[in-house]
């Protein structure tokens, strides 16, 4: 055969070779679900009515409950924004992925699964609030807000690129991912959307269609609201009191034009109110004006201050998580009106609990079960019933396996979590008996100290291990709100030692280690502080 010849059948070959692996391509993508992976910032279970706490309601967040599952025991590894998300992203526990706190910086040139699923075929976009600095990596398209982001008239960081965009945060963010499912979505391929609100985050700005709901009702809060932390010493070193720390100004918005209410964050809450246009402050001023003349007025002190501050505090709380909701809702509308529903995986989760006057806090840090916990509710028509409930222990650590699963992609063996496909379908056989925790962010705002635990379905051990080296102990099925703290209480010797045997596996099984913790706060210490730890 003449040597060009022979060329010219190579090239057809090969040409049909790449033609047909092309088409068994477009045929496997064509069955692989679609994710759409919603988080919002902040959100306590306790706050939404799919979990029952009768707080307000949620109907569009409620409706992935209904048509799939529910999770009563979802958690976090390391209740703290950008750790949490970097979790969810690698699959991997904090001191192994390296973003242990919100202060040192995330390592995007590691794996992450959006980088899985692009490579295996999908559109990948990331929207919204990620909390992480440098282009996100693993993402077709990315539109995401800078650090925390602004509530009103925000900046966004459309592929690298800043953007101010006026209106509010949370229906921006929605417009932005309808817009993206609209109009950027390649229509043959399967997609991978991220839309990740900033709401609920604080300082809890409400939207003007949402500002007045609620006025008719008082909250009244957790009984242990008025907490003294007995046999808790880490607990009552925080910073986090609705009563002490909330600021009147800043979280709570009475920033009076005679500037007589003075407090420490006041010149911050004046520079986002600044942040408004003359409509938006007109409608703004319209609703607040009347409550800080009555403020000013009625000189509350002590605890009817105290409970003062707890109503307002959940009103404007709610308030942002129901403009939260009506996103969900749009996004669901529209997946049903186009007929994605039935091939398209939907997951709603927060990067963290929080706490609703719970032990008298906000935010959240603690390994105690408000902020510990997470919302979970998943839907995927396909292959979970309606109305599932589960209460195995999963964490944010499952996610970035769970999807790899979904989509077809091998797990690679250094991650940490487990895929719940079949646990949501009641086919796991083995499921985890612990889970553990570790928090590092200290010294640091809030003051929660650095702690590691494990929590198996009754217990939870808890191990302050800086400044403080205490440990604590809870039966959550006698003390579910965590108020007696029962180390050392002769009758839980036995609970004692099992946890501290719990305590030992889980730190080996997730290769965790004292030598890690000193390392992570030698570093922590450099680059906050500039200063070396304590000898202890
Ligand atoms: C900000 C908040 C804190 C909050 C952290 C972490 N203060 O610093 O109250 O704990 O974020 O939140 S604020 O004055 O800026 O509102 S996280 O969700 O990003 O981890
Ligand atoms: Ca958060």
């Amino acid at each position: 055969m003449k040597k060009s010849n022979l060329f010219k059948i190579i090239v057809l070959c090969s040409i049909a070779t790449i033609i047909s692996c092309k088409n068994a391509e477009k045929h496997s993508d064509a069955k692989k679900p679609n994710i759409v992976f919603i988080m919002s910032d902040d959100h306590a279970y306790q706050a939404i009515s799919a979990y029952e706490y009768d707080l307000n309601s949620t109907p569009n967040i409620d409706r992935i409950a209904k048509e799939g599952a529910i999770f009563n025991r979802a958690f976090v590894t390391n209740s703290i924004c950008a750790p949490s998300r970097a979790v969810m992203l690698t699959g991997k526990h904090s001191h192994i992925n390296g973003k242990v706190d919100n202060i040192q910086s995330f390592d995007w040139n590691q794996d992450n699964f959006a980088k899985s699923l692009q490579k295996s075929g999908y559109q990948t976009a990331m929207i919204g609030k990620i909390h992480m600095d440098g282009l996100p990596q693993g993402f077709d398209y990315s539109n995401v807000l800078p650090g925390q982001g602004q509530y009103y008239n925000p900046d966004f960081l459309e592929n690298g690129v800043v953007k101010r965009i006026s209106g509010y945060v949370t229906k921006i963010t929605t417009d932005i991912a309808l817009n993206w499912l609209k109009n950027k979505r390649e229509q043959d391929k399967p997609f991978l959307l991220l839309y990740h609100q900033k709401a609920p985050h604080r300082t809890w700005m409400p939207e003007k269609k949402h500002m007045t709901l609620f006025d008719d009702k008082t909250f009244s809060p957790p009984a242990n609201f008025f907490d003294n932390y007995k046999g808790r010493k880490a607990a009552a070193a925080h910073e986090m009191g609705i009563d002490k720390d909330m600021d009147l100004v800043y979280d709570l918005k009475m920033l009076d034009e005679k500037g007589e209410i003075k407090t420490k964050y006041r010149k911050y809450a004046q520079s986002m109110y600044n942040r408004m246009d003359a409509e938006q402050k007109a409608a703004w001023d319209a609703y607040y004006k009347p409550i800080i003349k009555k403020f000013k007025k009625d000189k509350l002190s002590g605890k009817e201050l105290a409970l003062w501050k707890y109503d307002r505090y959940m009103k404007d709380y709610l308030r942002t998580i129901q403009s939260v909701d009506d996103g969900v809702g749009e996004i669901l509308d529209y997946l049903d009106e186009n007929g994605l529903s039935e091939n398209t995986i939907v997951v709603y989760t927060s990067d963290q609990g929080f706490y609703l006057g719970e032990h008298g806090w906000f935010d959240k840090r603690f390994m105690y079960e408000e902020s510990f916990r997470t919302p979970l509710l998943i839907k995927y028509p396909k292959e979970i019933t309606p109305g599932t409930v589960l209460n195995k222990m999963v964490q944010n650590l499952d996610f970035a396996p769970t999807f790899l699963d979904y989509a077809g992609i091998d797990i690679p063996k250094e991650i940490q979590g487990e895929s719940i496909r079949k646990l949501v379908k009641g086919e796991a056989k083995d499921w985890r008996d612990a889970i553990y925790y570790t928090y590092y962010e200290y010294p640091g705002e809030h003051n929660v100290a650095r702690h590691n635990g494990v929590r198996t379905d009754r217990y939870k051990l808890i191990h302050f291990y800086y400044d403080y080296e205490k440990w604590e102990l809870y039966d959550l099925e006698k003390d579910p709100t965590e108020m007696h703290n029962v180390y050392d209480d002769a009758a839980y010797a036995e609970v004692q030692e099992e946890m501290h045997k719990k305590f030992k596996e889980v730190r080996v099984k997730y290769k965790d280690n004292d030598a890690l913790d000193k390392k992570y706060l030698d570093d922590y210490l450099s680059v906050k502080y500039k200063k070396k730890p304590k000898k202890k």
